[in-house]
C-alpha cells in the first residue's frame, strides 16, 4: 500500500515532494518518478485527483495538475517545477548522478527536442491525450451527463477543440515513426539508448510514455480495465507507426532502472 500524504503534510516536510495523480500511471508523472527513482532519490508521494480543483495544490504551488516537484524550501511559485523540461533539470541539480542530461551539447539539444515530441503540447502524450477525448467531446449534448464532467474539464485544460481530435492521431503517428526510426539507428551503431551509450531523460520520457501506446501488463502496473483499454492504441495508422522495438526498449528500461512494479 503506497503512502500518499497529503497538500497539508507535504508543505510542512522536508526534502523532495512530488504531487502525483492518485490512482493512475500518468505519463507525466510517471516521467517524474522515473527520473529520480534511476537517480534513487527518496520523495514523498502527494497526492493530486485526477480532474477536480485540487484547491489546496493551486494555493501550495499554483498548480492544479500533476506531477510537480517541490525541493526543500523552494516554495515561491517561480520555483516549483511543474513542467517536464524543469523536473528535469531539477533532478540534475539535487540528484547528478547519474546524469540524465548528456553533457554534449548537440546530444543535448537533440535529447531536448525529442523528449519535447514526446511530452510537450501537441506531442505524443498531448495528442494521445486528444484522441482519448475525441470519441466523448466530439458530440457533445446541450445538457452532458455527470459522467463526462472530468472529461470535459480535461478537454478545457488540455486544448481539446474537435479539429486537435481529428489531427491527432496523425500527429501522434508521425512522432512514433520518428522515435522509431530514432531507436533502430542507434541499434545499428550498437547502443541501447536513445543518445549516445547512456540512459538520459529522454529514455526515461519514452519508458512513462510509452504506456500510452500500450501499458505494461497488469501484473507489472495494475490499472482500472477502462484505463488499460483507453491508454490502448486501437487506432491503425498509430500501431502501423510503431516499430516493436519502442515496447522492446521500454521493457528494457523498466527492468534495468525504473520502478517495478509500477505502483500509483
Ligand atoms: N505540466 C506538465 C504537464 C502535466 C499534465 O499534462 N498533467 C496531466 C496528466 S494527464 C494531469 O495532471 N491531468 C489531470 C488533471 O489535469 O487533473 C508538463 O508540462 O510537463
Amino acid at each position: 500500500m503506497l503512502d500518499w500524504v497529503d497538500v497539508e503534510k507535504a508543505v510542512e516536510l522536508p526534502g523532495l515532494r512530488l504531487v502525483l495523480t492518485a490512482g493512475v500511471p500518468g505519463p507525466w508523472g510517471e516521467s517524474a518518478k522515473g527520473m529520480f527513482h534511476a537517480k534513487k532519490m527518496p520523495f514523498a508521494r502527494v497526492r493530486q485527483d485526477a480532474g477536480l480543483p485540487n484547491d489546496a495544490l493551486e494555493r501550495w504551488t499554483g498548480q492544479r495538475n500533476a506531477p510537480v516537484a517541490v525541493w526543500e524550501d523552494e516554495r515561491g511559485r517561480a520555483l516549483v517545477r511543474s513542467g517536464w523540461t524543469e523536473i528535469v533539470l531539477l533532478a540534475e541539480r539535487i540528484a547528478p548522478d547519474p546524469p540524465l542530461v548528456p553533457a554534449s551539447p548537440a546530444d543535448r539539444a537533440l535529447m531536448f527536442g525529442l523528449c519535447h515530441e514526446i511530452c510537450s503540447e501537441d506531442g505524443w502524450g498531448w495528442n494521445r491525450r486528444l484522441m482519448l477525448l475525441h470519441p466523448l467531446l466530439a458530440n457533445l449534448p446541450e445538457d452532458p451527463p455527470d459522467a463526462l464532467a472530468v472529461p470535459i474539464e480535461l478537454g478545457r485544460r488540455y486544448g481539446y477543440r474537435p479539429e486537435a481530435g481529428e489531427a491527432a492521431a496523425g500527429r501522434a503517428a508521425a512522432i512514433l515513426e520518428l522515435l522509431s526510426r530514432r531507436l533502430l539507428e542507434q541499434k545499428g551503431r550498437g547502443s541501447r539508448f536513445f543518445i549516445g551509450d547512456a540512459l538520459s531523460a529522454l529514455d526515461v520520457h519514452w519508458a512513462a510514455f510509452a504506456a500510452l501506446l500500450q501499458p505494461l501488463p497488469e501484473e507489472l502496473c495494475p490499472m482500472q480495465p477502462f484505463m488499460r483499454q483507453s491508454y490502448t492504441v486501437a487506432d491503425e495508422s498509430v500501431l502501423a507507426a510503431a516499430d516493436p522495438i519502442l515496447l522492446e526498449h521500454r521493457d528494457f528500461l523498466y527492468q534495468e532502472f525504473l520502478e517495478l512494479p509500477v505502483e500509483t
